[in-house]
This record gives structure tokens, C-alpha cells and sequence, in this order.
């Protein structure tokens, strides 16, 4: 049983894709492998060392969400058995100790789903240029990490380099199939009060999120990826939350803090890879990733 951070996957599968944490695999014409690594980034990079456990904690995260959300609309989560992987890659899998979801193949809508309910990063950052975000006009005087008035869909390009850019619902909607954009964009509202209520009870503040659905032979919208983690999400402390100024990240801001102090003689400007965290902060980071899985699910970890 390993302590050490999985950092790279590699199983005897046709790799699909690679993410700054995530790995998907192809297991069949139907079916996807879906991998949470124990990476994590931070200021746009990946750090050197993972942190312990955190893929396991993110996928337990995300399969206590779809379950949760069911009602709401279906999700492609299938399995987190290893016995539905094929013969080849079991035994690796299983060295993945719950990193793994088996996942329905679907046919990914060309667009992130982003719904906001506080005002944050490039939601401030548009408002206070234009009043507004993604189109939609807020009211005037609110200020950073404010709370919206309402929950807003604020959908975004997927980027395959550099930054998601926001866009115009209208845009959105000329990126997807027909008929489809309004579909996820009223479940992907739905699932953001639903998961926001919920962890506003646990003392977390659920201030934004990014979906992602696809769609099925069928025809029907299907909730895809990971969902309502700490990295798909920006989760806040409740208890420190105080608008008109940046607010601390419930799971990186041991990580931030060092990286920009003068201890770590990093600039997170420059093109140097960042130096190795110290074996405190990978601690007090896993602590709070531990903390999130540990409140939002209401199960002890381990
Ligand atoms: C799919 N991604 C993003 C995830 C990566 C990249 N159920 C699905 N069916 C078809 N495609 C996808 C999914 C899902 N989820 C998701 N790209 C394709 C992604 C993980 C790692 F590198």
C-alpha cells in the first residue's frame, strides 16, 4: 500500500488524452478509464511532488457528487470496481487505489460550464472592466468575492493552450449541437445551488464551478468529467470569508503562500519550474484536501 503520490500513470491502455492532473484512457467502444493523479498545480504549472492520496480524494469526491445529483440529470459515471477493466490493465489499476472511474464514452460538447456564485478571477476581472460578465449585466457597487445576487452560467472556450476565454451565451450556444446548450446549461445551474446549499451546511463556500457534459447515443446530456472537486471548483473557508479582497483557497493557499514567498526564491512570472515543496506543505496541503473529502461527504477518510 503506497503513501507515495502517484504522479504518472501508465497502464497498457490506449492512452486518450492528458491533463495537467488527469489521465483518460480507452477501455472499449463504450467506455472510458478516467484517472485523478496525485499532481497538483498551482500558478498554471504542476508542481514537482504530488500530494498523497489526492487523486483518491478528488475521485471520492466526484463519485459522492454523482450520486448526489442523480435526480438532477444522468452523469457518465459507471464503475469504480476494478473487475470492469479489462484483463490486461487490472492489475495496475488496482495499484491505483481508487484513482479510477469507469466512465461512459460520450460525445463531449465543445464548451466548459461554468457557473459562478460569488464574484472571483475573471469574473472580477470582467465586471469591473465592463459591469458585466459573459454578457449578462450585475448590478453596480458589488465588490471582489462579493456574493451574486443570483447563480450565472458563464460559459467558457476550452482552451488546448493557454487560457479558458469566456463567452457569450449566444456564442456558447453556435459551438454546440442544436438544442443542446440550454439542456446542460439549466442542469449545470441546478447542479451548482444543489452542490452550493450542501456544502454551505459543511462550512464550505462553493463560490464557482466548471461542468462539463456530453451526449449519449441516445441523445441525452450526460454530466461528464470530475465534478464539484477543489479543482474543477473554487472552494473558501466560510468562516474567513470577507469581501473586497482576494480570499484564501480552502486547498491551495498553503501552496500559493509558499510558492510566492521569499523562502521558495520563485517567481511564478518567470519560465523556471518551481522548486520543491517542503515536506510541511505537502502535509498541511493533503490535511486539507482530507478536510474538504472528509466535510462534503460526511464519511471519515481511510
Ligand atoms: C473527455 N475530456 C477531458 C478528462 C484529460 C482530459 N465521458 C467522456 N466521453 C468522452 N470524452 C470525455 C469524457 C469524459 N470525461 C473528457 N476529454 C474527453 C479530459 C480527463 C483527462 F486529459
Amino acid at each position: 500500500m503506497g503513501d507515495a503520490a502517484i504522479t504518472s500513470v501508465e497502464l497498457d491502455l490506449p492512452h486518450v488524452s492528458s491533463g495537467k492532473v488527469r489521465e483518460l484512457f480507452e477501455l472499449g467502444p463504450d467506455r472510458l478509464l478516467f484517472v485523478a493523479s496525485d499532481r497538483i498545480s498551482a500558478y498554471d504549472v504542476i508542481m514537482p511532488q504530488g500530494i498523497p492520496d489526492k487523486g483518491r480524494l478528488l475521485t471520492g469526491m466526484s463519485i459522492f457528487w454523482f450520486g448526489a445529483t442523480s435526480d438532477i440529470c444522468p452523469n457518465h459515471f459507471v464503475s469504480a470496481a476494478t473487475d470492469e477493466v479489462p484483463r490486461v490493465a487490472r492489475d495496475s489499476v488496482g495499484a491505483l487505489e481508487g484513482r479510477h472511474m469507469v466512465v461512459r464514452r460520450l460525445e463531449m460538447l465543445p464548451v466548459e460550464f461554468v457557473v459562478r456564485g460569488y464574484l472571483v478571477g475573471s469574473g472580477w476581472r470582467d465586471y469591473r472592466c465592463t459591469g458585466a460578465v459573459c454578457g449578462i449585466p450585475l448590478p453596480p457597487g458589488l465588490r471582489e468575492a462579493d456574493q451574486l445576487p443570483e447563480p450565472i452560467f458563464t460559459p467558457a472556450t476550452k482552451a488546448t493552450v493557454g487560457h479558458d476565454e469566456n463567452i457569450s451565451e449566444e456564442q456558447a450556444e453556435e459551438l454546440c449541437p442544436p438544442g443542446t446548450l440550454k439542456v446542460a446549461r439549466d442542469y449545470a445551474i441546478e447542479l451548482y445551488r444543489r452542490a452550493a446549499g450542501y456544502a454551505r451546511g459543511r462550512g464550505i463556500i462553493l463560490a464557482d464551478t466548471k461542468f462539463e457534459f456530453g451526449r449519449r447515443s441516445d441523445g441525452a446530456i450526460v454530466l461528464a468529467d470530475e465534478v464539484l472537486t477543489p479543482d474543477s471548483s473554487r472552494f473558501w473557508p466560510a468562516d474567513q470569508w470577507q469581501p473586497g479582497r482576494p480570499q484564501q483557497s480552502f486547498d491551495k493557499q498553503f501552496v500559493r503562500d509558499w510558492l510566492t514567498s521569499p523562502d521558495s526564491g520563485w517567481d511564478p512570472k518567470s519560465d523556471q519550474p518551481p522548486p520543491p515543496l517542503p515536506a510541511e506543505i505537502v502535509e498541511r496541503t493533503r490535511d486539507r484536501y482530507v478536510e474538504a473529502y472528509q466535510r462534503l461527504t460526511g464519511r471519515t477518510f481511510q
